[in-house]
């Protein structure tokens, strides 16, 4: 299957993620993985990304989709993968339908992970205790739910016209929130 994970910052597609490409055995294509490791070791492109990341902005669309091109290239991801917070803007989507996937086949599933934005806020605060992301302070937060809204969202409009969006509550335990992801990927399925 090729699954697209879509959602606010904080939703919880990570963590949805990692379950589903353990039960579904595909690749698990995390951009902000990928950018954070870029970071970590330094590289280049490391070095290009790390502000606009701390700042809560996004990576530019030239440097996500060259990425995304090269691990879409790899053998493993002829059977299917889980694209986790790519596509984030509509000219990412558009390169992506025209064919940045090796295969060429079209998407089956986007799931579109949803909770209000006072949970949001809880879950990006509790994590930044735990996790040393540099973009999980309260203004960094608040700026990219605001880069959410203007440069995500309009993504939704833009599958549910192509008939293979699904919306998913995302409140609730994570177990219970991955049981709706596999009841409704049974009907794509079927
Ligand atoms: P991402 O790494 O994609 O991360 P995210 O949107 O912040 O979080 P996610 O939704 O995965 O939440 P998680 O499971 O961790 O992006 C980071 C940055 O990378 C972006 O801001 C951007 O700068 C850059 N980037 C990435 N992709 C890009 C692209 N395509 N183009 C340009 N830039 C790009 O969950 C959050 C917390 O909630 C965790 O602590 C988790 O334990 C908890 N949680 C999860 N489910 C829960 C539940 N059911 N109940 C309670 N808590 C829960």
């Amino acid at each position: 299957m090729r699954i697209i994970f879509l959602g606010p910052p904080g939703v919880g597609k990570g963590t949805q993620s990692q379950k589903l490409v353990e039960f579904l055995n595909i690749p698990h294509i995390s951009t902000g993985e990928m950018l954070r490791e870029a970071i970590r070791n330094k590289t280049e492109l490391g070095l290009k990304v790390a502000a606009q990341m701390e700042g809560g902005r996004l990576a530019a669309d030239e440097i996500v989709v060259q990425l995304v091109r090269q691990r879409l290239a790899q053998p493993d991801c002829r059977n299917g993968y889980l694209l986790d917070g790519f596509p984030r803007t509509l000219p990412q989507a558009a390169s992506l339908d025209l064919g940045l996937a090796v295969d060429d086949e079209a998407v089956d599933a986007v799931l579109n992970l949803t909770v209000d934005q006072d949970e949001l806020l809880s879950r990006l605060m509790a994590r930044a205790q735990k996790e040393d992301r540099g973009d999980d302070n309260e203004e960094t937060i608040r700026n990219r739910m605001k880069v959410y809204d203007d440069m995500t969202s309009p993504l939704i409009a833009y599958y549910e016209e192509q008939q293979v969006l699904h919306r998913i509550d995302g409140i609730g335990s994570i177990d219970e929130v991955f049981d709706r992801i596999k009841t409704i990927l049974e009907e794509v399925d079927r």
